[in-house]
């Protein structure tokens, strides 16, 4: 067994991990009732770290659940996750026999892979997208992480990070705002140690924030910084083009102490929130798994999806289409070209995954050969 590199997570009690009723009557309704509930705080190969009411333990999973999980990412444990687990009183491992159902998961197309999920998060609340004020802001890639995380019925907010190395942040974010729609738009500096209480106003015992964002934006500074100690590993950015390192190798989920966030007058709790620190990505292809109906680009363009309302034909696609709103808005100067061609790339993405996601399940009822193994790793 590995060392523990944990050895700072304090014990906490189930509910502020996040448990709760719908869970509880979720375990009562699997195949095990009398196992014990936990959730995923990492996940190393076949090895996973849980957070227990007893506090931290190992645990692998059962053959059969890694044997019906078997060329299904989505149906493997992963940070953040809640599942039911048989301790082994005798001090070894425990055995994870059943994963609980998520109420929120953020999944995009696997790096590399064109039609296999990853999982980034699960069970998260709030997700902070994280930009940082000294790399050049990519509207695109922002749109991306907002349809992302609406369409897993996760809450997002910008957090535009390292406001300490520009003198007037707010051009930055009132462009974050734009795009920003209901989300909140936060402007902090994890080395300035600016911009605590915003930050934690969306924290609270009980949620799950996780930190997503490309490398070298600061994620794990910002952890850091909110719990207090150097826990996460952080790395400099190459001089040479800002970009960072991909120095966070692995989705962790770490309790965040209350003494680390005082709030005078609330509950006796230990732990002020959960936070989930995650690997930077270079691209966050979503992916858009029951729901094929789009409600997370709806919501990111919605202004366009207003204007859309008024074009001629119900299904037009806002190119050559007569009578197309669109096109006249952006002729007016009333709608962004780029926010259009923007709109008409996801949606065509989304598109592209369901036609190829309906031939993959007509392969698959066709055929009984063996799942394509799932590699690790990340970019
Ligand atoms: N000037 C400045 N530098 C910061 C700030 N926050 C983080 N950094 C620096 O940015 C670099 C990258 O920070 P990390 O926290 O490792 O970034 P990350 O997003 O976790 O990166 P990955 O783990 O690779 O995804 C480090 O050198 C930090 O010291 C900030 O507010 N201001
Ligand atoms: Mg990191
Ligand atoms: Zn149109």
């Amino acid at each position: 067994m590995p060392n523990d590199p944990h050895p700072a997570i304090p014990i906490v009690s189930l509910e502020e991990l996040g448990w709760d009723d719908r869970l509880a009557a979720s375990l009562r309704a699997t195949q095990r009732p009398e196992c014990v509930p936990a959730r995923v705080a990492v996940v190393y190969q076949d090895r996973l770290r849980v957070l227990g009411e007893r506090g931290p333990l190992w645990a692998e999973l059962s053959g059969r659940l890694r044997h019906d999980s078997r060329g299904q990412p989505l149906a493997r444990p992963a940070a953040g996750d809640w599942v039911a687990l048989e301790r082994n009183e005798g001090g070894g491992m425990a055995t994870i026999h059943e994963l609980l159902p998520r109420r929120t998961q953020l999944v995009r197309q696997a790096a590399g892979r064109r039609t296999a999920p990853q999982l980034l998060a699960a069970n998260v609340d709030v997700i902070f997208v994280v930009t940082s004020c000294n790399q050049e802001l990519n509207p695109r890639r922002v749109e991306r992480y907002l349809t992302a995380v609406r369409d897993g019925g996760a809450r997002p907010a910008l957090v535009l990070n390292k406001s300490d190395l520009v003198g007037d942040p707010a051009p930055l974010r009132a462009r974050l705002r734009e795009l920003a729609g209901d989300a909140p738009v936060l402007t902090v500096s994890a080395r300035a140690r600016d911009g605590a209480a915003e930050l934690a106003a969306l924290l609270a015992p009980g949620r799950t924030v996780a930190l997503v964002g490309s490398s070298g934006v600061g994620k794990s500074t910002i952890i850091n910084w909110l719990i207090g100690h150097e826990r996460q590993a952080t790395g400099e950015i190459r001089e040479a083009d800002d970009k960072g390192r991909h120095t966070t190798t692995h989705r962790e989920l770490i309790p965040l102490p209350r003494r680390a966030l005082e709030r005078a007058g609330g509950p006796a709790l230990t732990i002020a929130g959960v936070l989930l620190d995650t690997p930077g990505i270079r691209e966050l292809q979503p992916w858009t798994d029951e729901s094929e109906d789009d409600a997370g680009i709806q919501e990111t363009f919605a202004e366009l999806d207003a204007i859309a309302r008024r074009c001629r034909f119900g299904d037009c696609g806002h190119g050559r289409e007569p009578g197309c709103a669109v096109r006249r808005a952006v002729k007016s100067g009333a709608l962004a070209a780029d926010r259009v061609a923007s709109y008409r790339k996801l949606a065509q993405e989304s598109r592209d995954r369901a036609e190829r996601k309906r031939g993959r399940s007509r392969r698959e009822h066709s055929s009984t050969g063996r799942a394509p193994r799932h590699s690790g790793r990340e970019s």
